[in-house]
């Protein structure tokens, strides 16, 4: 759509209207800022606008994946199923962007290229590709962990002749591979997600995998209304045992090892996780992915389930990852993945013993022989965490490129803050629980610290707000301190940066739990902002 550029001063640029924009955008405001939200999408949505795949879906309950700043918005919605499916969840942002009257503060279809901090006048102004120039106070980067998609460079992958899709950048009207020869390339959750029903419709399906995931069924199923009754009835309790708990839902660990039990009880409680479904299964212990042992027998677990699911032994020892503790890469939330390959017009690909050699007009050519396609699905993910913030020119005191600052890996204080970037402020980003904790609650409690943060300062007469290099220095460390206690740097995963060639190595998020974590930022909070500078006017 055509329009004039903007060139405006407000207090807070908010970029992104997904679930932490649209929320920051909704507090800043109602806190009396005045706010311009920047959204590169044509609508609110952010992840769930952009990942359109068939199949996509929530691997945490609705009840939870949901906001909780508004009582009368959790008491009037009603989720349809246990998990939703995107269209379900982006007809829910949608809701409440309206409710809330929230994309009035929005410039859409518009992508933040620059952002400079001017020490002069403590001012940020960001420059969009639309021509517009923001001037701020503050900056809230609410651009998402999974958000800038990851389309390797395969040779010769422009030369293909038919059509190329991304699961991140899902055509909007739908895809319908009736009749056609499809080649999926990747298994992580987009791939598992969209496989069985790709498979569907397809006349053949080639799955293209690098490395086995482990995925356990969803177990999804409709709600019904007296169930829906039962969780509002609770929602008090159940987000107050939320925000208490590891993942940011009301579930915890048992509290004994894993080694700790019989074999008996031990596989029934992986059979009642399994049963339940989804991401949950990798907690069923608590030492399960910090004592490799203890995760073995998971994985065991894991792999008895596969094997019983897949009717061909060949396809199914593929389809069991021997690469990674169970956990340590996010489990996937499936439905019918493994029985695809039961199927007679599905065929999987192990790219480990027949690399992919190159893509041509007509097809994918591995080592071994050519397949003919009609299309190809990059389920090949995101450069996750960094990606989005990389690609925009941020920089900070001394015009220092966020990026060039980040080279040996992201640098925050508590995820929330960057030395020599002064009132910018990230969300649910690098150094946070971010995507180990329900990313609802995880972006409610950012922007609420980020937004008592700014009135602190404008109580106080305080013009800026940054970290001390100390105080970074020293939350890299504690990061990397509980980090190096578990079993998650041994994977190759995004969380370690690890699927994108040359990206720093190193484990990016805060692993002491969603709960402990709150309590920290709220206790950095009431120590006047510990570890933080603040300046006078
Ligand atoms: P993921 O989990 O990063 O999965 C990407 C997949 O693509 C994974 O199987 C990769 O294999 C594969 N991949 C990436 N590059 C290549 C190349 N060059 N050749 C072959 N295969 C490749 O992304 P998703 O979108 O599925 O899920 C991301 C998160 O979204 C997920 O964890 C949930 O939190 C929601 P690899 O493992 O690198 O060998």
């Amino acid at each position: 759509m055509e329009r004039n550029a903007h060139e405006e001063q407000v207090d807070a640029v908010v970029v992104g209207a997904g679930i932490a924009g649209l929320y920051a955008i909704h507090r800043l405001r109602r806190d009396g800022l005045t706010v311009r939200g920047i959204e590169a999408g044509s609508g609110v949505g952010g992840t769930w606008y952009f990942n359109r795949y068939p199949g996509a879906r929530c691997d945490v309950e609705s009840v939870d994946y949901s906001y909780s700043f508004s009582e009368e918005l959790q008491q009037d919605w009603d989720w349809s199923e246990k998990y939703a499916t995107q269209p379900e969840i982006l007809r829910y942002i949608e809701h409440v962007a309206e409710r809330f009257d929230l994309a009035r503060e929005y410039l859409f279809d518009t992508r933040v290229v620059s952002a400079d901090f001017d020490a002069g006048t403590d001012t940020w102004t960001v420059r969009t590709d639309r021509g517009d120039v923001v001037r701020a106070r503050f900056c809230v980067f609410a651009t998402g962990s999974l958000s800038a998609a990851n389309t390797p460079d395969i040779a010769g992958r422009d030369e293909f002749a038919g059509e190329t899709f991304h699961t991140a950048h899902w055509p909007h009207e739908g895809v319908d591979f009736t009749g056609k020869r499809v080649g999926v390339i990747g298994t992580g959750s987009s791939g598992i997600q969209s496989i069985p029903l790709i498979a569907q419709q397809a006349e053949q399906l080639y799955v293209f995998q690098r490395t086995a995931n482990y995925s356990v069924p969803a177990g999804n199923q409709p709600l019904d209304e007296q169930t829906r009754r039962q969780q509002k009835a609770n929602y008090a309790e159940r987000r107050r045992l939320s925000r208490l708990s590891g993942g940011g839902s009301p579930f915890s660990p048992r509290p004994v090892g894993a080694l700790e039990v019989s074999e008996e009880e031990r596989r029934a409680a992986y059979e009642e996780r399994w049963r339940l479904g989804g991401v949950l299964f990798a907690k069923t212990f608590p030492d399960q992915t910090s004592d490799l042992a203890a995760n073995e027998t998971a994985r065991q677990f894991a792999e008895e389930k596969i094997r019983e699911l897949v009717d061909d032994p060949e396809v199914a020892e593929l389809l069991i990852p021997k690469d990674h503790p169970i956990g340590t890469k996010r489990i996937v939330t499936d439905s019918d993945y493994f029985q695809t390959y039961n199927r007679d017009n599905v065929t999987l690909v192990d790219l480990r013993s027949t690399p992919i050699e190159r893509i041509d007009p007509t097809g994918i050519a591995t080592s071994a022989r050519h397949y003919d396609l009609d299309a190809i699905v990059f389920a090949t993910g995101f450069d996750a965490l960094t990606g989005s913030l990389d690609r925009i020119d941020i920089r900070g005191r001394d015009g220092r490129l966020l990026r060039e600052s980040w080279s040996a890996g992201p640098r925050t204080y508590l995820g929330l803050g960057v030395d020599g970037f002064p009132n910018l402020f990230l969300v649910t980003g690098a150094g946070s629980p971010s995507v180990l904790a329900n990313m609802i609650l995880g972006a409610e409690q950012h922007v609420d610290w980020i937004a008592d943060c700014i009135r602190h300062l404008d109580e106080h007469g305080y013009a800026t707000i940054e970290p001390t290099v100390e105080a970074v220095e020293d939350w890299l460390a504690e990061c990397a301190e509980r980090a190096s206690k578990t079993l998650f740097p041994t994977a190759n995963s995004w969380y370690m940066g690890a699927n994108i060639p040359g990206k720093p190595r190193v484990f990016m998020l805060y692993l002491g739990g969603f709960g402990n974590y709150g309590r920290i930022c709220t206790d950095v909070a009431e120590a006047g902002y510990k570890g933080f500078t603040l300046t006078a006017r």
